[in-house]
């Protein structure tokens, strides 16, 4: 027998929450942005949505999109907690939950049947237990398929509160005229790719010769094929399980025991950069910031701060790491430092509530592509420019002039 697979997926989930917390704004068009006047929509309620507000939106866009719209500060602690809630109510139905977002969980109930019946008895199941937790302004769109890709899509098709199932007899069908752009993971610069070479639809991308695409976009065609045909193999992966890692960090012995303030931040920046490279490739954000010192006569100690948040940015983590070792008032000479993260949590980005946040991110990710293609540190942090990666020791700052960024 093959897969069930759910996918469990907040509807309106900040703006929900908001809506849940207040009864003044329930029914009514809200959007959820940060403290700064410049701050963009990070959701609104359907009730705005309606009205054309979007997320990404300023707030001068959202009002004259939707005159009558109330503005609610984002409050992550309070959606960190809602989520962690979820969690526990969807592995009331089987281990098997992997949390794709913070608002986001796919779940497999391949063994959960015997005990909780057909599918759709399991999602009238979670859906009660959801109104029951936090009540009935908070809700969830669930797919049912046969793999986590089908599962996504299947979400999406009765939003909100809604559900979905594609049986594996209906895959064929349901995929023939779906546009490409609305598979998850086809964006729409990879759409305009593929509409060019007159691939319009999953069926028409399913049945293109695989060997084409791999000529057009090398390992990725192989990948767009499978799409196409809505296959997908990956296995829900459980929250603390497997490739799961409960931290990760880097250390570093430094050129020469260092008294020197402002060369022990440079390290904690190098070591944060790289850190915050390795979370964003594995898909992983914490919440603890761990700074381990060694001093000269190898006294080793480690001190860390957990926040309210969770966190992936070079910026964040390089800040916390900073703050941690201010609070130390360092006693002799450092020879080693170490920086990492750890209560992490996989797929749950970090929340840009705030455009230079988004900014911040943008940089991160078109970093990452620049020094995986051209090396590590190619393209680095303004203060970082002049590290000369095989003497293993940080910079002089007034080094050559490099590739300035931040
Ligand atoms: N979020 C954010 N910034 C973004 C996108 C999302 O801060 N650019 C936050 C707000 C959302 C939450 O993440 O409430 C979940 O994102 P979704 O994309 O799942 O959007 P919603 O749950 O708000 O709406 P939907 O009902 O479409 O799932
Ligand atoms: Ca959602």
């Amino acid at each position: 027998m093959g897969k069930v697979i759910l996918h469990v997926d907040m509807d309106a989930f900040f703006a929900a929450v908001e809506q849940q917390c207040n009864p003044k704004i329930r029914k009514k068009p809200i959007g959820v942005v940060g403290s700064s006047e410049r701050t963009v929509v990070a959701t609104s309620s359907y009730e705005a949505r309606s009205r054309g507000v979007k997320t990404g939106m300023t707030k001068h866009e959202a009002r004259r999109a939707c005159p009558e719209i109330h503005f609610v500060e984002g409050n992550n602690p309070k959606y960190i907690d809602t989520s962690v809630r979820l969690v526990s109510i969807l592995k009331s139905f089987t281990p098997l939950v992997e949390l794709a977002s913070i608002d986001e969980a796919f779940l497999d109930v391949t063994g959960s049947m015997a005990l909780f019946g057909d599918p759709i008895s399991i999602v009238q199941e979670i859906k009660r237990r959801v109104k029951e937790e936090f009540g009935s302004h908070v809700t969830c769109s669930i797919g049912i398929a046969p793999n986590k890709l089908l599962a996504k899509l299947a979400s999406r098709k009765n939003k909100p509160n809604g559900f979905f199932q594609i049986r594996p007899e209906e895959v064929d069908t349901f995929l023939r005229d779906l546009a490409v752009g609305k598979m998850y993971g086809i964006g729409p610069k990879l759409e305009k790719h593929l509409n060019r070479i007159q691939i319009r639809t999953c069926g028409e991308l399913g049945r293109f010769p695989v060997s084409v695409l791999k000529s057009c976009f090398g390992v990725l065609g192989e990948i767009l094929h499978s799409v196409g045909l809505g296959i997908d193999s990956s296995p829900v992966i459980p929250i603390g399980e497997g490739c799961f890692a409960r931290s990760m960090g880097h250390t570093l012995t430094l050129r020469k025991d260092e008294t020197d303030a402002e060369a022990i931040r440079l390290n904690l920046l190098y070591l944060s950069e790289l850190v915050s490279r390795r979370a964003r490739k594995s898909n992983y954000c914490g919440r603890t910031v761990v700074v381990m010192i060694r001093y000269s006569d190898f006294h080793t100690f480690t001190r860390r701060e957990t926040l309210g948040r969770y966190i992936i940015s070079t910026r964040d983590i390089y800040d916390t790491a900073c703050q941690i070792v201010e609070r130390v008032f360092l006693k002799k000479p450092v020879r080693l430092l170490g920086v990492g993260i750890s209560n992490l949590v996989r797929g749950c980005f970090q929340l840009p509530l705030f455009p230079s946040e988004e900014r911040g991110f943008r940089v991160s990710e078109t970093m990452d592509l620049i020094n995986d293609r051209f090396g590590d540190f190619s393209l680095t942090w303004g203060t970082l420019a002049g590290w000369d990666r095989r003497s293993g020791s940080i910079p002089e700052v007034s080094g050559k002039e490099g590739n300035r960024v931040g």
